[in-house]
């Protein structure tokens, strides 16, 4: 893996956000030659999570709209990228729920207007670069639909897409598909699971929980708690990128996974332990678990991801390797040491319940 990635030039767009700044990290880590982020700088952006990049000598910053051709095409002439890593999105289902509008413009016309940047771009290169040139287009679980008790999602699983959110990252793959298609774009699509670990916006599930949890706050968990997701720790999901970028092949897809699917109300049960382990219970709570709250559910809510990674383990030789209660507590010690990291979120959003229907006709999320 190091071998493929030194002293290479990498573009990653939404590397201001929780998985675009691990990637970063990771990247920078391995030894490319040149790591470069295209950010707009969302709510979802954290300055601080670049806080270690912005040291290092190979590492650039370019704040920009994703959906601004102009932008797109100036940053890739400066970047001259052999991988493009395309993260750039609104990325909260219950976001999405309140205001679609944001979701179809960022993931749908901001993926356009980067696909066509990165086309032209592309195009220009001489032969050997463009057999190396590769454009990763980072989408969800989420564009399959929901799962009964059984089964997994796979690469033929049909797209169904079924929130706002879901829709416009589906959306999007079609438009990556139609440029591999018709111009050759050399692409790979991936569709993961659940992420956690440090730099996650405090409104998904584990950093909200772990957050409330160490304030002694409720831990509102929708309907009964038994809708399934599957989990993978952060680091595992960036490794599982490089290797597709480095030996998945052009024009296909790979799912990613850690073989973790389990009920909601169980992964917040494991955050109150953790908690309680670590000597870290709010004052005046007996024990983590009492601050469990059943609350409305949300509007449309699938009910189970789980993933079959074979074909990614297969072809690319990934495996995961971090094991999901010791990560869980790594991240519960991440979010507690991280005070200044955590008041720059609460600056854009208290925590509040989000997503139990429309508030705005076309405003911004951001
Ligand atoms: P995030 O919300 O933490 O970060 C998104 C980043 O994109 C932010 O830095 C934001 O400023 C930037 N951004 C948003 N709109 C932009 C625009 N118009 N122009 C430029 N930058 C813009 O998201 P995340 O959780 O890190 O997810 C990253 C990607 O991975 C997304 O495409 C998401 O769909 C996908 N994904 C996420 C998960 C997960 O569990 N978080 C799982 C599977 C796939
Ligand atoms: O307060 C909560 N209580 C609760 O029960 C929140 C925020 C969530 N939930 C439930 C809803 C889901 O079943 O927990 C589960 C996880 O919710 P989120 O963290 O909002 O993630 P999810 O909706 O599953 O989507 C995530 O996974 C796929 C990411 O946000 C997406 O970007 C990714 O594509």
């Amino acid at each position: 893996m190091t071998k493929d990635l030194e002293g290479s030039r990498i573009l990653i767009t939404g590397g201001a956000g929780f998985i675009g700044a691990n990637l970063v990290e990771a990247c920078l880590r391995r030894g490319a030659g040149r790591v470069a982020v295209l950010d707009c700088l969302t709510y979802a952006a954290n300055p601080l999570s670049l806080a270690w990049a912005r040291q290092q000598k190979a590492f650039a910053f370019h704040q920009a709209d994703v959906v601004d051709l102009p932008a797109c095409k100036k940053i890739l002439a400066e970047v001259h990228p052999d991988w493009v890593f395309h993260l750039a999105a609104e990325s909260h289902v219950d976001r999405s729920i309140e205001q679609p509008l944001p979701f179809v413009r960022t993931n749908v016309q901001g993926t356009a207007s980067l696909l066509q940047a990165s086309l032209l771009h592309w195009q220009a290169l001489p032969q050997s670069s463009q057999d190396r040139f590769r454009f990763v287009h980072v989408s969800t679980d989420e564009v399959f639909g929901s799962l009964e008790q059984d089964g997994y999602f796979r690469e033929d699983t049909p797209v169904a897409p079924r929130s706002p959110y879901a829709a416009s990252k589906a959306a999007s793959d079609h438009l990556v598909r139609a440029y591999g298609h018709t111009y050759g774009l050399p692409y790979s699509m991936t569709h993961c699971g659940n992420n956690f670990g440090p730099y996650q916006f405090p409104e998904k599930l584990i950093p909200l929980m772990i957050l409330r949890a160490l304030q002694g706050k409720s831990l509102p968990v929708y309907g009964q708690g038994i809708n399934i997701r599957d989990w993978i720790q952060v680091e595992d999901h960036c490794q599982a990128l490089l290797q597709v970028a480095a030996r998945g092949r052009a024009g296909q897809a790979y799912v990613i996974g850690a073989r973790n699917d389990r009920p909601n109300l169980e992964v917040v049960e494991e955050i109150c332990e953790v908690v309680d382990r670590l000597g870290l219970t709010a004052p005046g709570v007996r024990q983590s678990r009492d601050l469990i709250r059943f609350v409305e559910d949300r509007p449309g809510h699938d009910f189970r991801y789980a993933i079959d990674p074979a074909k990614l383990e297969r072809e690319t030789g990934w495996r995961p390797q971090r094991e999901f209660s010791q990560a869980l507590h790594e991240t519960v010690l991440w979010y507690q040491e991280n005070q200044p990291w955590v008041e720059e979120c609460e600056k854009s959003y208290a925590g509040q319940r989000l997503g139990l229907g429309l508030t705005s006709p076309g405003g911004k999320s951001s």
